[in-house]
């Protein structure tokens, strides 16, 4: 056993049976959701296995502190120790990413695009407006002058990837806030190849004139060109914002560079702090420093106070992404996804856009004759955790879908490889082939029920069950 494994069995130990004290079902609750997450397959994409380290970071009494504000800047007293974990923060997001200004405070990703889309107003609509209005600052507005803000901010224009493309609600989809804040148009992908076409991105652009582009998904399994993504920005006014919350661990590990790497070529990028790049669950935002100011008034302007000890866990979780062994992880990620993509070519299953090159892996599940509900489910009574998702123009909507997205980044934490994702193909493949489409009460073909085969549960867990034990979660961390 490590010192790492013994530390960690001793202190969550410890804490479990303080918490039993209070509460035993939410002890009971929390080991048994080690147990469940040790026996199952995770590939949900977004998901990942934090280190006990990050983990016990966020049970400290920073949770116990208020501090509205920035850095050196807060509306409460007594924040010199918050002030210390927020500014290791941003500087180790700012050294890992390369990016001129870093704010660790969003809660999550949703928060972080928030905050990034009231920013990029505020930076370029309220400047150029109070210099219209002859006004020093927001507080010399009358109430006429609000009015006519209110209805120029009404009007502006964003263009986000699309949902069944693999973009994310908060890109522009109508039933969201982004949706609802700006007038959006979106940009699909190309319906033949299912990759993203550039000039009708342009074409789209050079139309519609956004004041925001958004690039970057969470159902995408390819890469972007961060480049040309600011090309077409620059050629129409439009700022240029990227969310990585999928791939921010990929960036991080130097996997995707370049043109690839969104830092060098956006205004504004954000993220997620929990997915491929591993650490607690939260957001953040990186900005050129001309957007800097801007940013930093993301607290008030639509975040409560900053979870202090989430930002302490970011900055544990971002000095481990500086390691040098977080490269050879982050590039793990990618050739697992690769093994597992081609791992389901060979046995002749269909993938959105033919394969991957990043996390992902998209595998439309109609051939099966199931939807994405159906193919979830008997997934799950396989033990293989996954989720279902859109594919381009999907005919089942976003509900039941006609697709299962499924990601690479946890178990490769677990240290699965090659072998290990080909065997999860097969296994998979298995239990699709296995299931049945149901009916419903009225004898109609049903989007939900199905049936999955005798045995086929047991045969994967048992052979789940022994690449997982060759490879444990959390090895050498055992509860008392
Ligand atoms: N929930 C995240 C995902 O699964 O991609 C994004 O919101």
């Amino acid at each position: 056993m490590t010192d790492a494994s013994r530390l960690a069995s001793s202190a969550y130990s410890q804490a479990l049976e303080l918490i039993a004290s209070v509460e035993p079902r939410i002890a009971e609750a929390t080991r048994q959701e080690l147990v469940d997450q040790r026996a199952s397959l995770k590939l949900i994409a977004s998901e990942n296995y934090a280190s006990p380290a990050v983990l016990m970071t966020m049970g400290t009494w920073f949770s116990d502190k208020y501090a509205e504000g920035t850095v050196g800047h807060r509306f409460y007293a007594g924040c010199q120790n918050v002030d210390t974990v927020e500014a290791l923060a941003a500087e180790h997001a700012r050294e890992l990413f390369g990016a001129e200004h870093a704010y660790v405070q969003p809660h999550s990703g949703i928060d972080a695009n928030l905050v990034a889309f009231w920013s990029i107003l505020a930076h370029r609509v309220e400047g150029p407006w109070l210099e219209r209005a002859e006004k020093k600052n927001v507080s010399e507005l009358t109430e006429e002058d609000w009015e006519a803000l209110r209805k120029e901010l009404g009007n502006q224009r964003l263009l986000g990837m699309s949902l069944d493309a693999g973009g994310h609600l908060t890109h522009g989809f109508r039933p969201n806030i982004s949706g609802k804040m700006f007038h959006q148009q979106q940009y699909g992908t190309d319906p033949t190849t299912g990759l993203l076409d550039y000039d009708a991105v342009a074409a789209k652009a050079r139309e519609f004139k956004p004041l925001v582009l958004v690039a970057g998904y969470s159902a995408y399994p390819r890469r972007v060109n961060f480049a040309k993504m600011r090309e077409i920005a620059d050629e129409v006014g439009a700022t240029l914002m990227v969310d990585m919350a999928h791939f921010a661990g990929l960036v991080a590990g130097k996997v995707f560079t370049g043109d690839e790497d969104p830092v060098p070529h956006a205004h504004v990028v954000t993220t997620t702090t929990h997915k491929s790049l591993r650490g607690p669950r939260g957001g953040m935002v990186l900005a050129t420093a001309e957007y800097a100011p801007s940013v930093d008034r993301g607290c008030p302007m639509v975040l409560g106070g900053p979870l202090s000890h989430v930002m302490a866990a970011k900055a544990v979780a971002l000095a481990e992404a500086r390691q040098d062994s977080f490269r050879g992880y982050a590039q793990q990620v990618a050739d697992n996804a690769k093994s597992l993509a081609e791992g389901f070519l060979t046995r002749g299953a269909d993938l959105v856009t033919g394969g991957t090159d990043n996390h992902l892996v998209l595998l439309d599940v109609s051939s099966f004759g199931l939807t994405g509900r159906q193919a979830e489910s008997a997934l799950l009574d396989a033990g293989v955790v996954t989720n279902r998702n859109s594919v381009p123009n999907d005919p089942n909507g976003a509900w039941y879908t006609s697709g299962i997205r499924l990601g690479t980044p946890a178990l490769t934490t677990r240290g699965f490889g090659h072998d290990e994702f080909d065997r999860v193909a097969e296994l998979i493949v298995d239990v699709l082939r296995n299931t049945e489409a149901g009916t419903t009460k009225a004898g109609g073909p049903s989007k939900a029920s199905y049936a999955l085969g005798d045995g086929v549960a047991d045969r994967v867990k048992a052979a789940s069950a022994e690449m997982l034990d060759k490879h444990p979660l959390y090895p050498g961390l055992e509860l008392s």
